[in-house]
């Protein structure tokens, strides 16, 4: 590295200062255009800040620092999703208790996200395992359950035999714990769910919102929505015959399937019924004698040992169940089987299975239904059949709409994490815990490893579990699981806008004046975790009364991994880099853009040493540049020419600023579509350019065109730059000065203006690069899709952001 350029020196000297100045803050009461720029709180793991959250946390802050300069009021909190299972396995791991190991992870991480350099308001921190933050986490779902939104009910659930705990669905990524990679099971027992399926068709809405296309994929995918039929098969009661005898002393005489289908037009190709091997009629089967019932039983044994994703994608498995039923359109006696692909959570646990139109279904008649059709009785019943199909006029069939979606099972035999605020009471039944007694406190205990029995280790705590019930003041005992640590993070952003407060959960004013988020910044797993779980809470809290905002988050977009040598960086591979090295030789400024640089912001990049060094090289040649004599030295002045300069353009000097405007417009369209790379490969140009040869520069231009770089720089490098701007006589900080304008002195220059509704993009207009607000506005207002898009309803104010954006915000 350059001698000249020492991160070393100015990155503690430029943290001091702004941490002393308390840059970070902003008044949440008074910012007059607030821009809540939120990144998705780390879980305080024990080994540290990993390069992948340089990356996002970099970009992030790049995104902040801009919107500052564009004239924003920035709210960027941080804080600490330290609950949960993941902090509780690390502990188990190198045998500490997660109550001492946190304080000391959260310290850690603190101090390696000051050494970014990212503009955090650092008074605003939240912590999870805080019981002022816990305490509301429990209220929540006191009021959820209040509205009938939380239930305790029996299901088959998964069950995570090495984290020891159910996890709910989002959380079971093809067929492995989300946590710690093991292969799922299933235990069937009693649990706390959310009602996340009422509000399917909600979450499903995303015109209100700007997200990530995969997001939107995904969010949809997830919830499932299809619409088609449920259609009535009669089932056929037949005597005589061994195997149908135990099934005649559990069917009625209107025993029927009820199969759910999105094609009900293939009816008439329908050649076999399929249930589920947890459906009513199977269990009602098993419970009969005989040897078709010990083949049930002994599949039904087999198709629980059987993983989902097996069940789904693997060779087909399934056994017949020694019934018949009738096809209602054509009259056609079909099997009733019992296949393991059928999910019984999912429409209604049955198919009817046509091979001709479902490769699933074939595959299946392949193995089984076709070879077994000698099995199946024949003549004399199939003249009942034709005399019951005969006594029915027509299918008996209704449309439905089904949802993929499940509700959210938050229940967690674990210990890290806020008890469920429940009271049984064997007189008064089931009691949310009195909101003046929240928080129900975690216990300390020192045998906190999970029992694997089915219950959390609370239930070892004699003093934790007996209590007063809240209504008879009887003996009562305390639910004894903790809730799934993606209900802490549900609602946090909501927190940071009121922490110093302790009455309340959030302050409705603020909470109407920052939300929605103005950009949410979050990595692509959460897309069916936390996304969706966090815009369901707030839909749910909204329906209460409790907050103002409906969806949380106006925008939201992804960042992409990370990768080492093309794979997922993880310990027992050894390829897991650590930014602390790279931060120690060559500063915070360095590495946050070489990461940055890597790739775009939103897709996988791989991480190389090349990339830093070069990166180290590049901000070497700025700090030469703009810091030293050599770099500043006067070129010829008689002779300016601009390659960046169209010839049309008449004198020199205004030639310069047309030159400059058009890296400006360069850099600015990039950052405000979150293009850090193309941003920083612009940069670099326009440095190149400024170094070399072609700009024969005043002394004036020249000294204008190093600021106008340092203005551009400052984002993503912010030490280097608030030095730079120093020593070239800038005023105050460069973060806070007005971000440069795309625009020459030539009142011809037009640009282009994206305008939003709501956050939304809906038109662009073409205007006068130095038209003033009034003009922009009503420009703005009268472009055809933006009032397409404001319709009948009430303009509240519209943002100009100049040379970059307007926003017209509805009432
Ligand atoms: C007959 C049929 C013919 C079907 C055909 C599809 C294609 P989506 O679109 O994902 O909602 N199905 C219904 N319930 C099921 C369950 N519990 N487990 C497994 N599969 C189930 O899928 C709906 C289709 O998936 C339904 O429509 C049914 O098969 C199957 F050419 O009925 B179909
Ligand atoms: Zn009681």
């Amino acid at each position: 590295m350059k001698a000249g350029y020492n991160p070393h020196e100015i990155e503690p000297r430029w943290q001091a200062r702004w941490a002393a100045a308390r840059r970070g803050q902003v008044d949440l009461d008074h910012a007059a255009r607030p821009f809540y720029n939120l990144m998705e709180f780390p879980y305080p793991s024990g080994e540290g800040l990993h390069v992948g959250h340089v990356f996002s946390f970099g970009g992030a802050d790049t995104y902040g620092r801009f919107m500052r300069r564009c004239g924003y009021d920035v709210f960027q909190p941080i804080g600490f999703d330290a609950f949960g299972i993941h902090s509780e396995n690390y502990a188990l791991k190198i045998g500490a208790h997660p109550h001492d190991l946190t304080p000391k992870a959260t310290a850690r991480f603190r101090e390696q996200l000051r050494h970014l350099g990212a503009a955090f308001d650092w008074s605003r921190e939240v912590d999870t395992t805080d019981p002022h933050y816990y305490r509301w986490t429990q209220w929540i779902f006191v009021q959820l359950y209040k509205a009938g939104l939380a239930y305790h009910a029996e299901a088959t659930v998964n069950w995570c035999p090495s984290c020891k705990t159910v996890l709910a669905n989002e959380q079971v990524l093809a067929g492995h714990c989300e946590r710690c990679d093991t292969p799922m099971t299933q235990r069937r027992t009693t649990q706390w769910f959310l009602r996340i399926t009422r509000y399917a068709d909600r979450l499903l809405d995303f015109s209100q919102v700007d997200f990530a296309e995969a997001v939107i994929k995904r969010q949809q995918t997830w919830i499932g929505r299809s619409e088609g039929a449920e259609i009535e098969f009669r089932v056929l009661r037949t005597e005589g015959r061994v195997e149908i005898d135990h099934a005649a002393s559990v069917l009625s005489p209107q025993s029927s399937v009820l199969v759910f289908t999105t094609r009900p037009d293939t009816i008439p190709g329908a050649t076999f019924l399929a249930l589920a091997p947890e459906h009513p009629l199977v269990e009602q089967l098993t419970q009969s004698s005989g040897p078709q019932a010990d083949a049930l039983r002994g599949y039904v044994e087999r198709a629980r040992g059987r993983l989902e994703l097996e069940r789904q994608q693997g060779e087909p498995d399934g056994v017949f169940t020694g019934l018949t039923a009738v096809n209602p359109a054509t009259g056609a006696r079909v099997p009733i089987w019992v296949a393991d692909y059928v999910l019984a959570s999912y429409g209604t646990g049955a198919i009817m299975g046509v091979p001709a139109h479902d490769e699933r279904d074939a595959r299946f008649a392949a193995k089984y239904v076709l070879s077994a059709t000698d099995d199946r009785p024949s003549t004399t019943d199939h003249q009942e059949a034709e005399a019951d199909i005969g006594r029915r006029s027509s299918v008996v069939g209704r449309p439905v709409v089904r949802y993929r979606l499940r509700d959210w099972l938050i229940s967690r035999q674990r210990y890290w994490g806020p008890p469920i605020p429940i009271v049984y009471c064997d007189r008064c039944g089931t009691l949310p815990v009195p909101e003046d007694q929240l928080p129900v406190l975690l216990p300390p205990l020192e045998r906190f490893r999970p029992t694997g029995s089915g219950v959390s280790p609370l239930a070892t705590i004699d003093e934790f579990v007996n209590t007063a019930c809240p209504a008879c003041g009887g003996p009562a005992r305390r639910e004894t699981d903790v809730s799934d640590n993606f209900l802490d993070s549900a609602w946090y952003f909501l927190r940071y806008l009121a922490t110093e407060r302790h009455d309340v959960p959030w302050d409705s004013e603020r909470v109407r004046k920052w939300l929605p988020v103005g950009l949410y910044t979050g990595g692509p797993e959460h897309a069916t975790m936390h996304h969706l779980y966090a815009r369901f809470i707030s839909m749910a809290l909204y329906d209460l009364g409790l907050t103002p905002v409906e969806e949380p988050f106006a925008r939201l977009r992804l960042h992409g991994t990370i990768t080492k040598d093309g794979r997922k960086m993880s310990k027992s591979r050894g390829n897991v880099v650590n930014p602390d090295a790279y931060i120690a030789r060559y500063g915070a400024d360095v590495t946050r853009m070489a990461l940055l640089f890597l790739g775009p912001f939103d897709e996988d990049a791989d991480f190389n040493d090349r990339g830093v060094a070069g990166m180290a090289r590049f901000l070497g040649r700025v700090w030469e540049l703009c810091a030293t004599d050599q770099g500043r030295k006067t070129k010829d002045e008689s002779s300016v020419d601009l390659h960046a300069t169209p010839a049309a353009i008449g004198d020199q000097s205004s030639s310069l600023v047309f030159g400059l405007s058009s890296f400006v417009k360069r850099v600015t369209e990039e950052l405000e579509q979150q293009r850090y790379h193309t941003a920083i490969a612009a940069l670099m140009e326009y440095a190149n350019w400024l170094r070399g040869p072609g700009a024969r520069l005043t002394a004036k231009e020249g000294a204008d065109a190093r600021r106008t770089l340092v203005a551009l720089l400052a984002p993503f490098a912010p030490h280097l730059a608030e030095e730079l701007w120093q020593r070239l006589g800038g005023a105050g900080s460069i973060h806070n000065q007005p971000w440069p304008v795309a625009a020459a002195n030539d009142t011809d220059l037009t640009i282009e203006l994206p305008v939003q509704v709501d956050g939304r993009l809906r038109d662009r207009i073409s205007i006068m690069a130095l038209a003033d607000e009034a003009t922009i506005s009503a420009a703005a207002l009268a472009a055809p899709k933006v009032r397409e898009a404001i319709a009948n309803r009430a303009v509240r104010r519209v943002v100009v952001v100049p040379g970059r954006v307007v926003n017209v915000v509805l009432e």
